[in-house]
């Protein structure tokens, strides 16, 4: 369940290699505005679960840089759209410190059972300036640890290599009870 059309196309890139399928309902949803994603993504799947009485999947991320105290972190969508990847930059003019993390958490509900959440961080830098076509959101600004390229001059499967939606899916995949279990799905 999102909006995201990107986040999707990472999502279920990934969750094919382990044989696993998703259907995109996409379908806002009530998001709270608390100072965790983890603390967002509960509510979101309680309200989904009573709304459509099936498994829902949610994945709510956002970009924290050092030197701006973790803004925009929760309002990442909000400073995606207002400030988008020009006004960050701006923010950032001249500033030697440019370290950043990116946060994913992933988020399962069915019915009758317990929430389950993964969760991805990817350390990594913004950028001097926009680099890259690929990818959505912040992406031509994010450099991560241990690479050149921005998450924008990278193909999907390399983005998902490193990146906090990729570490995230994969701990999803190995740790979810129902998964992990020997011939689970
Ligand atoms: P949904 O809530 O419908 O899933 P959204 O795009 O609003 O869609 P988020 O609130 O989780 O999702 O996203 C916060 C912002 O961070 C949003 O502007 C995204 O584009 C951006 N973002 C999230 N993951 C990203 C990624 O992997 N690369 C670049 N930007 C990302």
């Amino acid at each position: 369940m999102t909006t995201n059309d990107g986040k999707f196309r990472e999502v279920s890139q990934q969750m094919a290699l382990h044989g696993l399928q998703l259907e995109h309902l996409k379908m806002p949803y009530p998001e709270l505005q608390t100072e965790s994603l983890e603390s967002t993504i509960i509510p979101g799947l309680l309200w989904l679960v009573s709304k459509f009485e099936r498994p829902v999947m949610i994945d709510d991320s956002g970009l924290f840089v050092d030197a701006l105290k973790g803004f925009p972190g929760v309002f990442s969508s909000h400073a995606f759209k207002t400030l988008g990847c020009e006004g960050m930059l701006c923010l950032l003019e001249g500033a030697e410190m440019r370290d950043a993390r990116f946060e994913c958490c992933i988020g399962y509900l069915a019915p009758g059972e317990d929430p389950f959440i993964a969760k991805g961080i990817a350390k990594g830098s913004i950028s001097a300036e926009m680099r890259g076509r690929g990818g959505f959101g912040y992406d031509p600004i994010f450099v991560p640890e241990g690479r050149s390229k921005t998450y924008a001059e990278m193909e999907v499967d390399e983005k998902n290599e490193v990146s906090h939606r990729g570490i995230a899916i994969r701990k999803f995949v190995e740790e979810m009870p129902r998964l992990s279990e020997p011939g689970g799905q």
